[in-house]
């Protein structure tokens, strides 16, 4: 059954476009995430050249936030970066701008140590928390939390948030009006407790672009650790989830770990430490215009001329990182299976597999690839026909958004199983993009079920038999149905484009975080005990 949201919960702010525009007017923007929105090379010739940044966090933040022209802090990832920023520094130009003059925003980059650098993203935030946050630890086995952890904790990830802090409070200097800063996702959880100490009137959000699991597999983590990252998120005024469960998660866990915090489910909100945040859900999406621009540009119709090659009569098709939470290996025993069940489509269908490699510096997803590629080497192997040529798994591997996009447009199933995962944007995309009425196989533990389950089929990500069991059905699913399924899929797409999940968070902000504090200034801890709402520190049932 597909779990529908309570209106409450996703309920619109009431916050008017003018009305966000004329408070905000003035006000610095300040986004805060681990990669930028470019990264910078040092050419021969002594000039720097910048490249778009890579990742859906921030293809989605900088199309739409560029209209307000913020000032982004990211950390440092290659040497033309940290040359760059040295430059900077040298001629006092305080802000980057990107190369060519372009004015949506300008750049300040944080310049850790490779030491701190490596703790904080390649020990802590990539192998512990995404872990942690995806439920993907084989528990007997792992974690195991050593005093190389704590280290990395202490002169990584600590470290780094208040680096980052610090850049922040110092882009915010010549501020006549508390900025407005957006911080990003998993690396920065103690960030906003860090600038809420040095600048207690800034106007704090964080949006946790992964799932929030509940409280008991937090505990995997010390005490110390949950709690500095709960209280970090405290910090601000406003924390932002996919979905209103990974939100009600985020509650369960600040009342378990959080000495003295009081929360109140109903209003979706905690107080701690005499400041109130806001606890809400946005569903995050994509640019529906930019998207479709690139599945037909130019270079994009250049995959349209040899991703035929790979088509068949009926095509399945998966676009993943190669990472465990997508659950891939699991979608190609399904496939197995499916052949299995129905010899009459050996020869007929293909599973064409488009994987972007990923973090191969982190142990668990090199073995995962590994593991990937055996698998569907086993397969190929069971059905291939060496009279017809035909091999069931086709693997397509390599960075290139474009033919990914491109592929989209052409098949009869898309597969999205993943485990548990934060919105998956990949099945929004082919939602968008499909031109066969293509059907949908998607995860209940995908974010986007919750606005897209109705119109796909569901499966439980372990369930191969079930998979296997939707791979058949969509195959044999009648046009009629396929189509008003797919045309019901594109317009809840449409309709839900990135920029109202950028706006919703901006309605927010203005909601909870300036106008009250515009009206209650001086009030401080008197503005929270005065609030009507009543403060329950209770669970739901
Ligand atoms: C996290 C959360 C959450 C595909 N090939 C390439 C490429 N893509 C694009 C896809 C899609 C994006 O990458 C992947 O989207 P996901 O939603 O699966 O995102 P994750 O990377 O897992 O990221 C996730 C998301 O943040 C946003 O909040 O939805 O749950 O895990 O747009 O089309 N992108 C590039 N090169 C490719 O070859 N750069």
């Amino acid at each position: 059954m597909v779990t529908t949201v309570a209106e409450s919960e996703t309920a619109p702010t009431g916050v008017d476009q003018s009305e966000i525009d004329r408070v905000l007017e003035g006000r610095t923007l300040i986004i805060a995430s681990n990669r930028g929105p470019v990264t910078f090379s040092f050419e021969d010739d002594g000039t720097f050249s910048a490249r778009k940044g890579s990742g859906g966090l921030v293809t989605a933040v900088s199309a739409i936030a560029r209209d307000r022209r913020p000032i982004w802090i990211a950390a440092a990832m290659t040497e033309g970066d940290r040359a760059r920023t040295e430059l900077a520094q040298r001629t006092g130009e305080g802000l980057i701008s990107p190369p060519g003059g372009g004015s949506e925003f300008r750049l300040r980059f944080v310049v850790p140590t490779a030491n701190a650098y490596r703790g904080y993203y390649n020990e802590i935030s990539n192998p512990l928390l995404w872990f942690l946050q995806h439920y993907l630890w084989d528990t007997p086995r792992s974690p195991d939390i050593t005093a190389e952890t704590w280290r990395a904790w202490h002169e990584g990830y600590v470290a780094v948030n208040r680096l980052f802090a610090e850049e922040i409070v110092a882009a915010c200097e010549h501020c006549t009006e508390p900025p407005v800063i957006m911080l990003q996702d998993y690396h920065l959880y103690l960030c906003g407790g860090f600038v809420r100490e040095t600048m207690p009137d800034a106007v704090l959000q964080h949006f946790v672009h992964i799932p929030w699991p509940d409280p008991d597999y937090w505990r995997l983590l010390p005490l110390a650790m949950r709690q500095a990252i709960c209280e970090g998120m405290l910090g601000n005024d406003v924390v932002g989830f996919q979905t209103p469960a990974h939100a009600r998660s985020f509650m369960y866990t600040c009342e378990s770990y959080v000495p003295g915090a009081s929360i109140d489910y109903a209003g979706r909100s905690v107080v701690w430490n005499g400041h109130r945040t806001e606890v809400r859900a946005y569903p995050i999406s994509i640019d529906t215009a930019a998207v479709r621009r690139a599945a037909y540009s130019k270079e994009a119709r250049a995959h349209d001329r040899y991703l035929p090659n790979h088509w068949n009569e009926f095509t399945v098709l998966r676009v993943d990182r190669a990472e465990p939470s997508k659950n891939i290996v699991r979608g190609f025993l399904a496939f197995d299976r499916f052949l299995e069940a129905h010899e009459e489509f050996q020869g007929r269908v293909n599973f064409v597999t488009i994987m972007v490699p990923s973090r191969m510096d982190v142990e668990e997803y090199k073995t995962y690839l590994d593991d990937v590629s055996a698998t569907v080497g086993r397969i190929n192997a069971r059905y291939a026909n060496v009279e017809t040529g035909w091999q069931p798994i086709h693997m397509i591997m390599g960075e290139n958004y474009p033919r990914a996009l491109a592929a989209m447009k052409w098949y009869d199933v898309l597969l999205v199983n993943s485990i548990i995962d934060g919105m998956n944007l990949v099945a929004k995309e082919g939602a968008l993009l499909n031109e066969r009425n293509g059907v949908l196989i998607l995860s209940e533990g995908a974010g986007a079920a919750i606005q897209l389950g109705d119109d796909a089929l569901m499966i439980a990500p372990a369930d191969i038999e079930g998979t296997a069991e939707a791979i058949y059905q969509a195959l044999i699913m009648p046009l009629h149905e396929r189509r008003r399924r797919a045309e019901r899929l594109r317009r809840i797409v449409e309709n839900d484009d990135v920029g109202m999940w950028f706006r919703e968070q901006l309605g927010d902000i203005v909601r909870y975080a300036i106008r009250p504090d515009a009206e209650n200034r001086e009030r401080g801890l008197d503005a929270v005990a005065a609030d009507p709402a009543p403060v329950p520190a209770t669970r739901p049932n």
